[in-house]
């Protein structure tokens, strides 16, 4: 096995009980994705990161661990998981596993004995609190899921504090034996041969010592400033480094960190501290999305995506990674609502395609995005599965929301819209996805419009071909990679126009994000606008434009966008 230096990889998040099922059971599992790998080979990806597959009471789709050393059977066995690990290793692309250790599940052996008694030497494994002084919770901390982040344990007469559900309590890092026991297990995985972590939720893991009640009005979750990116966190991931990674070749690690400042993203990153080797650059998913009320959806404008691309370019790129990225099993995915289609949806696709692959950053394409796959929406709750949904709908419901109401917002912002089986096949039951009726409904079909692998896999003017050439097309040309980033027409509403640069050759990649025809003035443009331009790929059909050369353009005859319209062009020559 070759493997690319990883500053150069395209990410694929395979979500697996939604990927395929291969034992007939619904559920998506290892035995799935082998028979599924010529379609990630064929893809391009040389790095999958694959979401949590160990034993668990599946509450929160495995992200509460019972036991991180066992292979949940659901998912198949651990031969299962090392033929997978071997074909993927035969084609050079790399296995980097969920890591959950922020919080493990109630059922785990840890937590068993935890509550078992005070004096029980797993005790200090969790984060356990005696009643404030009202008799009640310890502070006044939420969970992400939106109530209190203690729940009260009678065995003991003490709280335990989760920042998820009460299934999920959280560790206490804070104590040494627990940080071995997590190393001890790590390095297990390690030496079945995978190829690094995904860190779950791992700037969360360093709580201010006094868990201190946060101001009422600050952002959901409330307490949130008092445990992202907590006092401890660098000791604690330059430990977890030197336990671990710095042990081993060719590991990778990619942190969930939301709400970092470019200063902490140096310091988790640059490649001397010896903490991680990127982080997730999450800001850009939350457009779209109120901060203070997670189901709630706001207006949003393509200014802040620009003002995010820049940030992190400006603040991060060259020094420490970044991996980009626009859906994950987290959010709805953005289309067709959040980014918006109109009547161009394969356009809009292909518009998030090439916005990903051509700023800089590790692109991360979560599963199905690159088909094209549309937000699902269900008619029914009994539909959803997710917790986080189930228990806002409850909750909102007996609060005397009104249920279409509560259903709309559940509609745009569920977790569950972006969890929907692959559809491999249209003209299959199921879409391909299972033989029975699957864990999670597909796709409607009126949602879905046939958006099939496999009829895109015979499509070349497909979404999932359009993926594997821009996937081709960074392969080929490091100025993608490694080159900088001057933006153009910042102010522009619709269009985001910017120009990469590396050595001795220039990009320019432009953007329509708007459903209409928009047009460009280059006159307040530094930029010489009669050099020549050719173009190196486009989410229009070739020869669709009215010029005498479809190839090569001066920018001044450049007046136009279609709608979603992209391009990306190479230029001859160009002053800044
Ligand atoms: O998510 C952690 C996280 O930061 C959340 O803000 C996430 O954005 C939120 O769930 C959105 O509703 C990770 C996993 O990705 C998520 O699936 C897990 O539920 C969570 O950790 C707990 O392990």
């Amino acid at each position: 096995m070759a493997f690319r230096n990883w500053r150069e990889s395209v990410i694929y998040q395979l979500y697996p009980q939604s990927f395929k099922d291969g034992n007939g059971d619904g559920w998506g599992d290892l035995q799935g994705i082998l028979d599924q790998v010529d379609y990630l080979i064929e893809l391009g990806t040389d790095m999958i990161w694959l979401g949590p597959i160990y034993d668990s009471p599946l509450v929160d789709n495995g992200y509460d661990i019972r036991d991180y050393q066992r292979i949940h059977p659901r998912y198949g066995t651990m031969d299962d998981f090392q033929q997978l690990l071997k074909r993927l290793h035969e084609n050079d692309i790399r296995l980097i596993m969920d890591l959950v250790i922020n919080h493990t599940s109630d059922e785990h052996t840890w937590f068993q004995e935890s509550r078992s008694s005070k004096d029980n030497p797993y005790r200090e494994y969790y984060i356990w609190r005696s009643p404030g002084t009202d008799g009640g919770e310890p502070n006044n901390w939420r969970s992400f899921l939106g109530e209190s982040a203690w729940t009260y344990d009678e065995q003991t007469g003490e709280y335990y504090l989760h920042l998820f559900d009460r299934k999920q309590p959280d560790l206490n890092w804070e104590h040494p034996p627990l940080r071995e026991e997590l190393y001890k297990m790590i390095r297990w995985w390690l030496d079945q041969g995978i190829d690094g972590f995904r860190l779950d939720a791992i700037n969360m893991i360093s709580k201010h010592p006094d868990l201190p009640d946060a101001p009422e009005d600050a952002a959901h979750p409330l307490g949130q400033q008092f445990y992202k990116n907590g006092p401890r966190i660098h000791e604690f991931l330059h430990e977890l480094h030197e336990q671990t990674f710095a042990h081993y070749d060719h590991i990778v690690t990619l942190g969930e960190a939301p709400s970092v400042t470019m200063e902490e993203v140096l310091k988790y990153t640059l490649p001397e501290r010896g903490e991680m080797d990127m982080v997730l650059a999450m800001d850009m998913m939350r457009i779209g999305k109120d901060p203070k009320h997670p189901w709630r959806s706001r207006d949003w404008s393509i200014n802040e995506l620009k003002e995010s691309v820049l940030k992190w370019h400006e603040g991060v790129h060259g020094r420490g990674a970044y991996a980009v990225y626009l859906s994950t099993h987290d959010h709805p995915r953005m289309l067709p609502d959040i980014i918006g289609a109109g009547d161009h949806y394969d356009q809009a696709a292909k518009l998030v395609a090439t916005f990903l692959h051509t700023i800089p950053g590790i692109p991360l394409i979560y599963q199905g995005e690159e088909l094209g796959l549309p937000n699902t929406i269900y008619s029914s709750i009994d539909d959803y599965r997710d917790a986080g949904t189930l228990g806002y709908y409850e909750h909102a419901v007996a609060d005397g929301e009104s249920e279409t109401e509560v259903l709309e917002h559940i509609h745009k912002r569920s977790r569950d819209g972006a969890r929907a089986p692959i559809p491999w096949n249209c003209a299959l039951p199921q879409a391909g996805f299972s033989e029975v009726e699957p864990w999670i409904p597909v796709t409607p079909e009126e949602q879905l419009h046939g958006r099939c692998v496999n009829d895109q896999m015979t499509h070349p003017d497909s979404v999932l071909y359009y993926y594997r050439q821009l996937i081709q097309l960074r392969r080929m040309n490091p100025i993608v990679i490694y080159g900088s980033l001057t933006m153009l027409l910042p102010q522009h509403e619709q269009i985001m126009a910017y120009v990469r640069e590396w050595e001795e050759e220039r990009w320019l990649v432009m953007l329509n994000f708007a459903d209409e025809d928009v047009s460009i003035d280059w006159s307040a443009e530094q930029i010489d606008d009669t050099q020549q331009m050719i173009k190196l790929h486009g989410n229009y059909p070739k020869f669709s434009r009215p010029t005498n050369r479809e190839d090569e353009h001066d920018l001044s005859e450049l007046k136009e966008l279609r709608p979603y319209e992209a391009l990306i062009y190479r230029m001859q020559s160009v002053s800044l």
